[in-house]
């Protein structure tokens, strides 16, 4: 089949024209950039992209952090198929359909005990704001209304809609847009001692101490949750010091704070187990998963709450035809998003790809480190199937360098994705170690040519 896909994209794709790659304004991206050496990706298959000159290109991000079990997955373009002709879509308010049943046991299965239920969004940030509103209405209902603030992390991504923006460490994710909510921030735990530490780096426990600062500024009885990725992502690929998500979740526990881990990435594989909280054996009160869930096929999005926050909002006492929360989305457990993520579980499990990832890990953090040493390499982190390399800054233009490899690293045949000073690399769970060795050695060449 591939080589006639190849044919196909030949045959029929001339490349656009300057005005045809005008009126898309693109997301997250230099749409002027872009639009005067666009990369335009046509096809994908298992670890390839094809571009429209049809050139394989390597998919060192798995898409977006999404595609792990490999694209275009007949056994969820099936699923997705058979679902499009049995129901295309069912209404999401006062009815159900079989599906999202299904797919909230099998979460429930596959999360921490104590993550018993599972309220579906379309996407990672509508499954933060929905979290978080979770979060303070639980408390209203346990009436303890004063506790709204929410404490994030520096460094910390989660989505761009107003409340993951506000709990977001990245300045220039929320500077243009505000003001926002009223949040603070835990200090990142990168630290320059822990620079080329090998998976979970060795100092930074202190710093969940700042918690207990925070809380002695406001006031437990202001506070409603804390939300961190358990090893952050598009922050910079940083894997939490030792001991710190235990010591989070015991100073939440010491104050009636609820933790909330945002695992849109680190969910479903990437970690090496189905969850970054089972790999830590730290369990939170709330946890999101979007991109994995779907394989990026569908967008879709989950929250896991634990039985006390469900029951909290079925107890409050109102008569039984009411709501209980007053929030969900059109597309809330879509029956095409659900089948999709059935799918992508049953190739998760029968294939073993989180066991396959814990595996494979220990291979790619060695070849990974091997760059140590090359120019102008200021750090690599690494957990799981997730890598990060950290550049130098260059003078006057300190993102410029990340972005120069990743175009170099296009032309070669090869996709990472670049962002602040770091260059991220997102493997997707099938790579075989021969892919992972011409990735790497393809990255150390594009250093060593750099200015
Ligand atoms: N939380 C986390 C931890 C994320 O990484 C979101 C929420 C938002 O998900 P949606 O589906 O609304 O985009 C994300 C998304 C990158 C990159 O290159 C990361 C994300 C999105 C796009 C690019 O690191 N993360």
């Amino acid at each position: 089949m591939w080589p006639l896909v190849l044919e196909m994209i030949r045959m029929d794709r001339p490349h656009l024209t300057r005005e045809e790659l005008e009126p898309y304004w693109m997301p997250f991206t230099g749409n002027r950039q872009f639009k005067a050496d666009p990369r335009m990706i046509v096809a994908s298959e298992g670890v390839f992209l094809v571009d429209d000159s049809g050139r394989r290109v390597l998919d060192g991000l798995s898409g977006l952090w999404c595609c792990g079990v490999g694209h275009n997955r007949r056994e969820i373009a099936e699923a997705v198929n058979a679902q499009l002709q049995t129901l295309d879509y069912a209404p999401a308010f006062q009815f159900g359909h079989p599906g999202a049943f299904a797919l909230a046991s099998r979460l429930k299965a596959i999360t921490p005990v104590g993550l018993d239920y599972a309220f579906f969004t379309n996407s990672g940030s509508e499954a933060v704001d929905t979290a978080l509103k979770m979060a303070r209405a639980y408390w209203r209902l346990r009436g303890k209304s004063g506790k709204t603030r929410f404490i994030g992390r520096a460094r910390g991504y989660h989505g761009v809609n107003y409340g993951g923006v506000s709990v977001g460490g990245i300045p220039a994710n929320v500077e243009p847009f505000g003001p926002v909510l009223e949040t603070a921030l835990l200090s990142s735990t990168l630290l320059p001692e822990n620079a080329f530490s090998r998976g979970i780096p060795a100092a930074g426990l202190e710093l969940a101490e700042e918690l207990i600062a925070l809380i002695a500024r406001f006031g437990a009885d202001q506070i409603a949750a804390v939300i961190v990725e358990p090893v952050v992502g598009s922050g910079g690929v940083v894997p939490p010091p030792l001991g710190y998500l235990e010591r989070l979740r015991a100073i939440c526990d010491e104050n009636e704070i609820l933790l909330i881990f945002d695992e849109v990435i680190t969910g479903l594989g990437r970690c090496g187990a189905m969850t970054a909280a089972e790999v830590f054996g730290v369990v939170p009160d709330i946890m999101t998963l979007a991109k994995q869930l779907t394989n990026g096929a569908i967008p879709m999005g989950a929250v896991m709450a634990s039985a006390p926050i469900y029951e909290a909002f079925m107890n409050a006492g109102a008569p039984q035809h009411l709501l209980e929360f007053n929030h969900g989305y059109t597309y809330s457990g879509h029956p095409v998003g659900c089948a999709a993520a059935l799918a992508v579980l049953d190739i998760l499990e029968q294939e073993a790809l989180p066991q396959r990832v814990a595996k494979e890990a220990m291979y790619f953090e060695d070849v990974l480190h091997e760059l140590k040493g090359a120019p102008h390499l200021r750090d690599i982190r690494n957990f799981g199937f997730a890598g990060g390399l950290q550049l130098a800054p260059m003078e006057g233009d300190p993102t410029r360098r990340p972005f120069e490899v990743a175009m170099r690293m296009w032309h070669k045949g090869f996709y990472v994705r670049y962002g602040g000073d770091i260059i991220a690399l997102g493997l997707p769970f099938i790579m075989e170690r021969n892919e992972i060795d011409s990735l790497v050695t393809a990255l150390g060449e594009v250093l060593d040519e750099l200015d």
